[in-house]
């Protein structure tokens, strides 16, 4: 289904919702919680502001697994459930849409390229809506800097975290994801956030070690159009960090 911009209907609504501020997205791992327990996750963190669920994080998740989830979490919320996948074995038609996504600074072309092919059909078959997404690893990178054999850019090379975000724009990817890793002890640093911002036409994702609103907020004043967190429900529920995360992103919109 094709939304009034032309964009598919999940990058058409996300592109809406960013034409008014930064946006959060809820990252959902249902090996971790899965089914009701997704659900109820998905149910109170839209209740907070948070714009989408983004359903993935471990290795090996079974399409049984994800699908239940998606299917538990859409009977609760409205807002979109997008996959973001390991690759085509995750994927399920419970879903809207796919972060289609390479990851840009992989060794393995399996990752950049490769595997998409063998999921692309598989895609189109389910009706799933694919999000093209240039996906890149900075340091430290963390379980999937390790299992996506991925050569992470440096914190401190701003030059290169720009090469690659422009190339991915000059590819016609929609959005570029900055991620430093799940779990990570420092987000993204915010030097390299504005660097990327300051030359990319199309919107910044910043994810990985996002823990609190402080950080939040740093990331935002450097140029984030979405943040998306993932650990700080696992570890701590919907208690005061996510809820200070949402209330900084709520801020830069405006209300
Ligand atoms: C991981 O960027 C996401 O792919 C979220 O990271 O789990 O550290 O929030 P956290």
């Amino acid at each position: 289904m094709r939304g009034p911009s032309g964009d598919g209907r999940v990058l058409g609504y996300l592109n809406e919702r960013l034409s008014h501020g930064p946006i959060h997205l809820t990252l959902i791992d249902p090996d971790k919680s899965p089914g009701s327990r997704a659900a109820s996750i998905a149910e109170g963190a839209v209740g907070l502001g948070s714009d989408a669920i983004l359903l993935g994080g471990s290795t090996g998740i079974s399409p049984a697994v994800m699908g239940e989830a998606a299917q538990a979490i859409r009977r609760v919320v409205a807002v979109p459930t997008i996959i973001f996948p390991e690759g085509p074995s995750s994927l399920t038609p419970e879903a809207e849409a796919v972060l289609f996504m390479s990851l840009l600074n992989s060794r393995n072309l399996d990752l950049v390229i490769r595997a998409h092919a063998r999921a692309a059909p598989i895609v189109r078959k389910m009706g799933l809506e694919p999000i093209p997404l240039g996906y890149l690893v900075i340091a430290p990178g963390m379980r999937v800097g390790e299992v996506g054999e991925v050569d992470v850019v440096p914190r401190d090379d701003l030059a290169l975290a720009q090469g690659y975000a422009l190339a991915a724009e000059f590819l016609g990817m929609r959005l570029v994801y900055l991620e430093a890793g799940s779990g990570a002890p420092a987000p993204v640093p915010a030097e390299m956030v504005r660097a990327v911002r300051s030359v990319l036409k199309i919107p910044l994702i910043v994810g990985g070690g996002i823990r609190s609103g402080a950080e939040a907020r740093v990331l935002l004043d450097a140029g984030a159009q979405v943040l998306v967190t993932g650990t700080v429900t696992e570890e701590e529920g919907l208690g005061e960090a996510f809820r200070g995360i949402l209330r900084e992103v709520r801020a830069s919109r405006g209300g």
